[in-house]
């Protein structure tokens, strides 16, 4: 879809204006060792890409969760759209649906779409991200396959206890090193990517940046205190603080 392997070995993502300002300014930043390198931009053919460090890079069968961040995954500006001028999207109702037939109220159900906003409300408040502040968006075992269902994805406790147990310190480090930062964005959207094997260390990376966006001058963004429309609260320590507390809380034996 969004990625190509590039012959130098690095990941080829598709280009985003948001992103790549971010990734920019990560560079530059104490978050760097947790952010995959960013090497600027390249064309191919009428594609414009951004170059990333690819993650996975001598691992052999390595084993990966997408874990994505914060109370609310969409920005405010997306709820503002869907009071005024909101396009429909039949494709997201398709995938409501799907989960959850009950889930549409009777105008939905009547239009057979959705805003863009109500589908991305909705996931959050049917997973943990409005909870806990994250949510496991999909696991990668040793072999390849993917496990994307959530409920599925409870029976894989073991799995993300394990990740987690090896990553816990890694997730201490990042709480002080974004103290020490001057990342000042709405972090929306964006993923811990977990990923280990059975030769290296288990690391953990902050990936996608496609919905974060600086933090005016004149503002301050707390990051631990919850979201109310207006305060452009982004939730991010509140997850980070869930995904410690859950190891503390399950230590691995
Ligand atoms: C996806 O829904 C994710 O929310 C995507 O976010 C979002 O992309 C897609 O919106 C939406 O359809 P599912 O994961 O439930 O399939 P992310 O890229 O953070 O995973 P963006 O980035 O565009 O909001 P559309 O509009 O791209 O379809
Ligand atoms: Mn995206």
């Amino acid at each position: 879809g969004n990625f190509q392997l590039s012959d130098s070995g690095e990941v080829l993502k598709l280009y985003n204006e948001v992103e790549a300002k971010c990734l920019d300014s990560l560079m530059r930043d104490p978050l760097r060792p947790f952010v995959p390198q960013y090497h600027g931009l390249v064309t191919r053919g009428e594609q414009r890409y951004i170059r990333l460090e690819d993650l996975l890079s001598g691992l052999r069968r390595p084993v990966i969760m997408d874990c994505k961040m914060g109370v609310r995954t969409y920005q405010e500006e997306e709820l503002i759209k869907a009071r005024i001028k909101a396009p429909l999207r039949s494709d997201m109702y398709q995938k409501m649906v799907k989960v959850d037939p009950s889930a549409p109220s009777a105008e939905e159900h009547a239009q057979k779409a959705v805003t863009k906003w109500r589908y991305l409300q909705w996931r959050d408040t049917t997973s943990s991200t409005s909870t806990l502040g994250f949510r496991i968006e999909g696991v990668m075992m040793e072999d390849g396959s993917v496990q994307r269902d959530f409920r599925k994805i409870l029976s894989l406790t073991q799995v993300t206890e394990a990740l987690l147990y090896f990553t816990r310190s890694q997730l201490e480090i990042l709480v002080v090193t974004l103290h020490f930062s001057c990342f000042r964005k709405h972090v929306i959207g964006s993923s811990l990517l977990f990923v280990h094997d059975h030769t290296s260390k288990a690391n953990v990376w902050m990936i996608d940046f496609g919905k974060t966006t600086p933090v005016p001058e004149t503002g301050e963004l707390l990051h631990n205190v919850p979201w109310a429309e207006g305060n452009r609260e982004d939730g991010y320590l509140i997850g980070l603080t869930s995904l410690i507390t859950s190891l503390a809380k399950n230590p691995l034996k």
